[in-house]
């Protein structure tokens, strides 16, 4: 069926909403038996690039360019570092340090949500090491008061890390107190559930498999709406000076 070139996708130099209608899957150098819908890149606007990775079971990533966040979205991944597997499952993630050698491979059908991230190195501090873990066992803390709009963040707020991953959970009917406007760039993926999402002058319906991105400034505000929770995991540059260069 023609959608007689309709879609809800967006691209604007502020801000990018991409459906999944929209989604164009390549590889990448390195990957075999999986493939890559690029969401965020350097060509768009972004300064990091955020990528879905879909896996036929044994299929696996090349290395990354830079820092590399994995969180699994679907099926299981494991990834070796050091001599050590970890076996990651539905929102299992794992953040490996820039030349960081690891692999990582599906051990079956699987989708995860992947960014890889230049690292702005910041004066006597060391990098943060690898880290894996599971949102589940992540405690969640209330945005601005609100108990029904919380936030999970993935990776401590420690300044060797020039970066954050955030779940946020809105329960029906929640809304960002109020419309934000910051330096940070955000990637965002839409997890469950939907609403609308106010980037820059346009209002957009949003829904579970949506990606969006956000330059840095660009206004943004969401509500969600429908009778179930509302789920994204959202990325933003972070502990660094707006002046610092990545290397
Ligand atoms: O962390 C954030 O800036 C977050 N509150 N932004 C957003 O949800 N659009
Ligand atoms: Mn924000």
């Amino acid at each position: 069926m023609h959608r007689l070139g309709q879609t809800r996708s967006i691209y604007r130099p502020t801000h990018l909403l991409q459906t999944p209608d929209t989604f164009v899957r390549a590889a990448l150098p390195g990957m075999s038996g999986a493939a890559a819908i690029v969401h965020a890149a350097p060509a768009m606007g972004a300064s990091f690039t955020e990528y879905t990775a879909e896996f036929e079971p044994g299929g696996v990533l090349g290395p990354a360019s830079g820092q590399r966040f994995i969180y699994v979205l679907e099926g299981a991944l494991d990834v070796c570092r050091a001599g050590k597997t970890q076996h990651l499952q539905p929102g299992g993630f794992a953040h490996l340090p820039q030349n960081a050698s690891h692999s990582v491979s599906a051990s079956e059908k699987s989708r995860a949500a992947v960014i890889e991230k230049r690292y702005t190195p910041l004066a006597g501090v060391e990098p943060g090491p690898a880290l894996f873990g599971s949102e589940s066992n992540i405690p969640g803390q209330p945005l601005m008061g609100d108990e029904d709009l919380r936030v999970y963040p993935l990776i401590p707020d420690d300044a060797g890390y020039d970066y954050a991953v955030n779940v946020m959970i809105f329960q029906p009917g929640a809304a960002l107190a109020r419309v934000e406007i910051h330096v940070m760039e955000h990637g965002l993926l839409m997890l469950q559930g939907g609403g609308v999402y106010r980037l820059a002058e346009t209002w957009s319906p949003v829904t579970a498999g949506d990606f969006i991105w956000m330059g840095a400034y660009c206004p943004q505000w969401f509500g969600a709406l429908g009778k179930t929770p509302a789920k994204y995991l959202i990325y933003k540059d972070w502990n660094r000076h707006p002046l610092a260069a990545a290397h």
